[in-house]
């Protein structure tokens, strides 16, 4: 196989339980898939509180980071890994503002959403960070190493 160049770039992407409750996995599944992003990695787990804490580690000691972390893992999410070329800020510009208030219409969060603390989903703001959280998440054999039939229509 022969991937395009700068194709294999890996977001993590997380549907947070008021998205899983409001039943809105498939529809953020599609508008990742039809824009061409690549699922690689996807599990519904009800993640602890230590798994919600490391993931938001960089919040620690924050005024909110107490009832995020409460949040996260008061119910069932979906994780997912994209792939595919600039999925990192492309997945974010999708996502749009974390505030969805300040959202645009036509971002996840902004057809969606209304408060901060309700903002249905996840995505890593880096790929430094979206290494960290793939592994953090998912075993390496979680993860599947393909090149679809289509790759030729979506990458010159
Ligand atoms: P996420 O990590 O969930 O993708 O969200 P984000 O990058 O857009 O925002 P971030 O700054 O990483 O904050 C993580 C989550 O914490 C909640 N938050 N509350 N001032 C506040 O009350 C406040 N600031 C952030 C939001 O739910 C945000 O998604
Ligand atoms: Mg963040």
């Amino acid at each position: 196989v022969s991937f395009a160049a700068g194709s294999r770039e890996r977001s993590f992407i997380m549907v947070k339980p008021d998205g899983v409750h409001r039943g809105l996995v498939g529809d953020i599944i599609k508008r990742f898939e039809q824009r061409g992003y690549k699922l690689v990695g996807i599990k519904v787990i009800v993640p602890s509180r230590e798994l919600a804490a490391k993931h938001y580690a960089e919040h620690d000691g924050k005024p909110f980071f107490p009832k995020l972390v409460d949040f996260l893992s008061s119910g069932a999410v979906v994780a997912m890994v994209f792939e595919g070329k600039d999925v990192v800020k492309t997945g974010r510009t999708m996502i749009g503002a974390t505030n969805p208030l300040a959202s645009a219409p036509g971002t996840i969060r902004g057809d969606f959403g209304i408060d901060m603390g309700r903002n249905i989903i996840h995505g890593s703001d880096s790929v430094d960070s979206a290494m960290r959280e793939i592994a953090l998440w998912f075993k390496a054999d979680e993860l599947a190493d393909y090149e679809p039939v289509a790759t030729p229509w979506l990458y010159e």
